[in-house]
Order: C-alpha cells, then structure tokens, then sequence
C-alpha cells in the first residue's frame, strides 16, 4: 500500500495470518462504538429540542424511573461487552498460543540501547534486521542486555516487551513478500527514536539465496530512493560469509583485489564482481559460462580454463589447501560478489556486521548509539 520510507500510513499493511485476524475484532470494535456513540449523541439533541423549555411547558414531569428502559440499557451494552471479550480472548489466545510449526523455526533478539540483534535459526546474523520467508510461521524469542524495550512489528500487528534476565517470545506467519517496520515500542532513554529496522519478508526462492549470502536486496529503502546502492556483504555465518573468511586466509586477494587509494598496485588476476553465469573467453579462444562447475575448476585447477589476457599464474588450491566443502563456500562468496565488493589486497580479516565500513563505500547502515554498536 505504502512504501517502506514514506511517511507512516495510518493503517499499517496486513502482512501476516495473525493481522487479518486481529483487524477485524479492530473494526467490529471501532463500528460497535461509533454507532453507539452516534446513537447517543442522537437521543441528545432529540431531547435538548424535545423536552426544552417553552411558555406551556415550565415544569417537566416527575419520572420515578422504568425498569425496562434500565433493562434494556444494561443487557444490550453488556451483550457488545461480552463479545468484546469473548472475541478479543481468542484472539489473545492466537497471538500468544506458539504452534509448534513455529517452535522449530525459533529466531532470537536482543535489544540493547539502542539497537536490536537478531540470530536466525541457522545462526545467521543481522543488526536492525530480521529476514523471514512468506509462508513460514516462525517463534521470536526476545531478550534484552539493559532496559526493557519492545520489539513490535505495526505490519503483523505484533509486539513484545523484552526483559532484560528473562526470555518473552511472539509468532508470526508472514503472508506478503515486502519490507516492514520494525519498532522499539517502549521509550528506552535518548535514542530510542532510533531503534528501528526492517523487517524482510523474501518468497521461497529468494530466501534460499538470502540463506546462502548471495541475495543481494531490491529492498526499498533510503538509500535505494536516493539511487545509491544497497548492497551489503554477506551475512555472518552464511556460506557466503565463511567463503569471505577462506578468501582471505588462502590470500586469494593477494591476486584478485580491489585497487586502493592509498596502493598504486594494480591486481594480478581479474576482477571477481559480477562474474557468476556470465561468458568468459578464454586464451585458447573457446568461451564458456562460469558456472558453478566453472568455479570450482578455477580453484582446483586453474590451468584447465584459463581467461584470455592473463597468465597462467594461479596456483591450484588442492584438496590439501581447499576442501570440497571450502570450494563451495569460496564459490558462494564470488557468486555474492557485485560491483565494490572485492576486498583490499592488505585487508586480513573480514569486517563483522554492525563493523567497519567495507572497501569501495561507506557502510549504508551505520550502527547506531554512541557507542558506535561495536558489542
Ligand atoms: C598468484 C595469484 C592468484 C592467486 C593467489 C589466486 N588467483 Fe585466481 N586467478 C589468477 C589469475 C591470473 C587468473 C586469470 C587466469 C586464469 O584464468 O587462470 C585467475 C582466475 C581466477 C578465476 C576465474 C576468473 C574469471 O574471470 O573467470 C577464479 C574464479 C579465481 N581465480 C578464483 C581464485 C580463488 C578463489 C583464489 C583463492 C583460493 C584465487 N583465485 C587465488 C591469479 C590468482
Ligand atoms: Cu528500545
């Protein structure tokens, strides 16, 4: 309905099972107490008009009350009443009750001032993210490291405090693939207004590539808006990410880097951005997809195939260097890779979430809180 970064609607998008649900006890709420209301603003005026003073009527007469105008004006509220309660119970219960569908998919959160972090089930992290797939119930369970704050998504009409030295926990099944808000719902002190994120719901496929670290996010957002990239590196813990860690371990940028400012140094070997199923032509002039057979072969055996305008030079990463595993995180990390990506050739380890800014941009997130969000 509204895009993410616009201002606020006034009524959020239905983005799970439990929001649908929830609106409509909202509205048969809303419409019970606005016909009621209108009703009695109604009778008033009728009768400021009605019984008003007039030159043959001084004196109104006495009533001594009726019972079945006191009848009717107590049954009737208390039925509506009742079904506010009887409604709003089953509702509460959806929304507390965890299915156990949803237990096996258990996210946790810790709020901290003034930032949430969030660990998927898989042990995939993110800073002022979660990252859910449509369709999939999922359990929340929350934390916090000082004050209590509240972790509420308007979207799935969801919100739950976080206490520190105790676990609290909601459920979602996110229906519409999009990006959401994510709120502190409780003021924690002076950047509390800042403790916002995003909330991504991805369909099957794309979660799958989010999984492995190669999903590179259309999201919409500030920086998308303003035309800059959005990209980020892979997410701590995915394939993606232990490939980075490889990259740098088996010095693979000491050939395949991005040229720094401060190092006049060109690379020795090509670029490895945006390389995965394109063409490449090779020096005895044949040209093939890099696949992700191609990949490996690259790193095994790198005479094999090898790209036309360049030397033979790289050394063959053998089962004792790279294992199979290793090879398939390596290709995961250069299949992640787009433009700005490629590491510094002196950089050694790679950059954590929430950390240092990555080698070609600035970091688009910058963590909040004066603590820069180093913990
Ligand atoms: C000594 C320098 C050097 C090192 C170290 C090195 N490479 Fe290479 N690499 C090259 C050169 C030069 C080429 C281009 C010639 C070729 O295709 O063999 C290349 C080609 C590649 C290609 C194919 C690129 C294309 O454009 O199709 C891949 C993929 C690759 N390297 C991955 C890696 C990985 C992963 C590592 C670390 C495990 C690594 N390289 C380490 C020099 C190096
Ligand atoms: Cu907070």
């Amino acid at each position: 309905m509204f895009g993410f970064m616009e201002t606020p609607p006034i009524y959020p998008d239905q983005a799970s099972k439990f929001a649908v649900e929830y609106d409509y006890l909202f509205w048969y709420m809303s419409a019970v107490v606005a016909v009621g209301g209108a009703a009695v603003y109604a009778l008033l005026i009728y009768c400021c008009f009605r019984f008003a003073k007039s030159p043959a009527n001084t004196r109104p007469q006495r009533i001594l009350g009726s019972n079945k105008l006191e009848i009717i004006w107590t049954v009737i509220p208390l039925l509506f009443f009742l079904s506010f309660f009887v409604w709003g119970a089953r509702v509460w219960d959806t929304a507390i009750g965890i299915p156990p569908e949803a237990a096996r998919r258990e996210y946790f959160v810790v709020g901290k001032q003034w930032m949430w972090k969030v660990q998927d089930p898989d042990g995939l992290r993110q800073i002022n993210e979660i990252t859910l797939e449509a369709g999939v119930p999922v359990k929340v369970t929350g934390t916090s490291e000082d004050v209590i704050h509240d972790f509420g998504i308007p979207a799935f009409r969801s919100k739950f405090d976080v206490v520190p030295g105790r676990y609290t926990a909601a459920w979602y099944e996110p229906t519409r693939p999009g990006t959401y808000h994510l709120f502190c719902d409780q003021y924690c002190g002076q950047g509390h207004s800042q403790m916002v994120g995003k909330v991504n719901v991805l369909s099957g496929a794309d979660y799958q590539e989010w999984k492995n670290g190669t999903y590179r996010t259309p999201f919409v957002n500030a920086a998308a808006m303003a035309g800059k990239a959005t990209t980020k590196g892979p997410l701590d813990g995915s394939p993606a990410w232990r490939g980075r860690l490889l990259f740098h371990k088996l010095q693979c940028n000491g050939c395949h880097f991005t040229q720094s400012p401060d190092d006049p140094t060109p690379p020795k070997a090509p670029s490895l951005e945006n390389l995965w199923m394109t063409k490449r032509e090779l020096s005895d002039g044949r040209t093939v997809t890099a696949s992700d057979e191609y990949l490996r072969t690259a790193i095994r055996n790198p005479t094999e195939h090898v790209r036309s305008g360049w030397k033979a030079i790289m050394p063959a990463f053998h089962t004792g260097l790279a294992t199979e595993l290793d090879i398939i995180d390596l290709t995961a990390y250069i299949r992640s890779l787009k433009p700005g990506d490629l590491p510094y050739r002196n950089e050694k380890s790679p950059t954590p979430i929430g950390g240092a800014p990555k080698a070609s941009q600035g970091n688009p997130n910058p963590p909040a809180g004066p603590d820069g969000g180093k913990k």
